[in-house]
Formats: structure tokens, sequence, C-alpha cells
């Protein structure tokens, strides 16, 4: 393998990264489950817009490739190779009163953590068995939820075209096709394996088996953070109860992408700020000021419609689930103020 080409020209941490030297050191390299830097880097590589471009195989990959991932992982979060993780999820210690009562800018929260199974690879390296066995167990053990975690199962390849198609526009649903996890092996065997457990309001819902083999997600219309936070680290308990999930005292949660790694978790919200949306590099420099990315509404990678935006924690790792929110409702409070005076200038 040669270093490839097509980086020269790509501006992603993965370029800027994998130098020719880190290259020939880790050309090489596997882990005990095969994963190879080709593997690692292929992303990035047949898309050279990406703005990381590297997905690990399993926890092993992030020392097996870790003069790759340590200087991606502390650009990203700000963490360095000898920080420790931390963990708070206790509802009780945030701080974030609606910042929108009257409901005129945020249009929906939803706050989301990833997880995968400790000792098995992950969705970019699994096996179609291995991964059909996490569909069964979950679902199942999602089955025995009760109250207002109680739900329903819906397999991918048991949908219709209609039912994905709307819980997608709905954002309830993650897209199919994605070319960033498709060049990173995540969309094999598609849609097998995979689906979506949701309630009936579906205020809690949990992925199986896309970026990560769980997405678990809580969400609702408006601005009240404090619930959403509430549902989820209800509904993460209760499933780490049951469940044993890749974790480690160094990078925490263990997930595919390393923008996710930590508490893997992005907390957002739609909200609608048209002026701001017309002058982006006011939004961009607050937005870098307050740690929040901005995504268009239909996921990442995505544009705006209507003036809405979807405004989430960068921050994911070597800071708490409550800092995670903490950011986001700091920028949220930050944004709304910007766009209130840019109102009320025009
Ligand atoms: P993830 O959050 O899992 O990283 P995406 O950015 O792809 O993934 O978003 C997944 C879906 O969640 C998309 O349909 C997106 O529109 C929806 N979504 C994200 N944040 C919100 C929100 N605050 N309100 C409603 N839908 C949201
Ligand atoms: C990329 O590198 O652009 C994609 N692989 C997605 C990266 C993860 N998302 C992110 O930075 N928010």
């Amino acid at each position: 393998m040669n270093y490839p080409k097509e980086l020269k020209n790509s501006k992603s941490l993965l370029a800027k990264y994998l130098t020719p030297e880190v290259f020939e050191k880790l050309k090489d390299r596997t882990t005990a489950n095969g994963y190879t830097l080709a593997q690692a880097i292929n992303s990035g590589v047949q898309n050279p817009d990406s703005g990381i471009g590297a997905y690990v195989g399993d926890e092993e990959s992030y020392t097996t490739f870790k003069e790759l991932f340590d200087p991606i992982i502390e650009e990203y979060h700000g963490f360095k190779s000898t920080n420790k993780h931390k963990s708070n999820f206790n509802p009780d210690d945030l701080n974030a009163p609606n910042p929108d009562p009257e409901n005129k800018y945020i249009i929906s929260t939803r706050i989301r953590v990833g997880r995968n199974i400790k000792d098995i690879p992950l969705g970019t390296a699994i096996s179609s068995e291995q991964r059909n066995k996490i569909e069964q167990d979950i679902s199942s053990t999602l089955l025995t939820f009760t109250d207002e975690l109680s739900g329903k199962y819906y397999p991918l390849n048991n949908m219709s075209k209609q039912e994905s198609e709307s819980l997608i526009k709905d954002h309830f649903l993650f897209k199919a096709g994605d070319r960033f996890l498709e060049t990173a092996g995540l969309n094999r065997d598609w849609p097998n394996g995979r689906g979506i457990y949701h309630n009936n309001d579906k205020t809690f819902l949990v992925w199986i088996n896309e970026e990560d083999e769980l997405r678990i997600i809580s969400m609702q219309n408006g601005g009240d953070i404090k619930e959403v936070f509430t549902r989820l680290s209800k509904a993460v308990k209760l499933l780490q109860s049951k469940v044993k999930f890749a974790y480690n005292d160094h990078l925490g949660y263990i997930t595919s992408c390393p923008t996710n790694l930590g508490t893997a978790m992005r907390a957002s919200v739609h909200i609608k700020v048209p002026n701001l949306g017309k002058n982006m590099d006011k939004f961009q420099e607050i937005a870098d000021k307050y740690n929040v990315q901005i995504r268009g509404i239909d996921g990442e990678h995505s544009k705006s419609v209507g003036g809405i935006y979807d405004i989430s924690n960068k921050r994911r790792l070597g800071v708490t689930e409550v800092q995670c929110v903490q950011d986001m409702y700091d920028g949220v409070v930050a944004l709304i103020k910007a766009e209130q005076e840019l109102v009320s200038l025009s």
C-alpha cells in the first residue's frame, strides 16, 4: 500500500496527521481482529471533503494506530493522551432552564449517546452473525422496558419504503446510504440487523447497528432540555444495568468515530435563527467561542432549511455528560441573544 494521493488536497484531520512518516510506521499494523490501517482511513481517502476521515474497528485500534488517533482526538476534543475521562449523568447537577419558554426559536431538543457492546468488533468490522445477535439481544432487552420507556422494535428489513422515509423526514430514523459510513464499512449487509425501537410518543428511541451498535436517544418538541436529559439518563442507566458496553478510563465509551468518544453524547436543538443564518461569519464565531457545532436540519452534512439549524456540543471526551449539555445550553443562549440583537438592528 502506498501513501494515498487523495489526501494531498484534503483538509481533513486524517490528511493533517497521517503524514508520510506516520503512514510508513502504521501501514502494516493490524489489531487482533485483523483491522488494518487501510480500513481505518478508507472513508477519508474516498471522501477527501471529510472533516475527520478515520474510523476504528475495535477498542484496540485506538492504541494500535495511536500515532494517528491521538492527535486527531487531541485536536477535536482538546484532550491529551495522558488525560482521563470523567462522567456525571446526574440531572440534578444540570442548570439549564428552558432558554426559550415562549417557543420563538427552539423547535425541538434531542440528546443521544452512542454505545457499543464490550469485546465485540465495532460496526466497521463486525460480522453479520455478530450484528444480528446484537439486534436480537438489544431489541428483546428493550421490550422489557415499561412506562414512558415502553415501546416496540421496528426492524429495517421489515419496513416499507414509505414508513422509513416518513421516519427519516420527521428526524426519528437514520438515513440510508451515507457515503462516509458506506466507505467505512458501516453499511455492509444493509438493511439486515438494523432497526429502531421507540415509545409511542417517539420521545425515547434506540437505533440499532447504525454508525454505532446503539444510539440511545431522548427527544421532544420545545426547549425543555432538562426533561430530555432526565429521560435519557434514566434509560441509559437501565440499559447499562443489563448490557456491558465498551468503556475505558482514558477514552470513556468506545465509538467507531473518534469524535464520539467519551460521553458519546450529542445534545442538540433545532433552532430558528434566520438572521444569524445570513451572517455566517458571526454565527460561526459564536459557535467556536462556545464549543458548539452548526449542522443543517437533516443531520450531519445536510443543509439548513428556512433559517433552522442544528446546534450541538462539540466536545464529548474529558467532559461529563452534564458539561456536554451545558456547552450546548450556553451556546444556544448566546445565539438567541445575538439573533435578537440582529433583529433590533434591522
Ligand atoms: P447524530 O445525532 O446521531 O450524530 P445526525 O446529525 O445524523 O446524527 O442526526 C440524526 C437525526 O436526528 C437527523 O434526522 C436530525 O435531523 C435529527 N436531529 C438532530 N437533532 C435534532 C433536534 N434537536 N430535533 C429534532 N431532530 C434532531
Ligand atoms: C467526516 O469525517 O466528516 C465524517 N467521517 C464524520 C465525522 C464525524 N462528525 C463530526 O465531526 N461531527
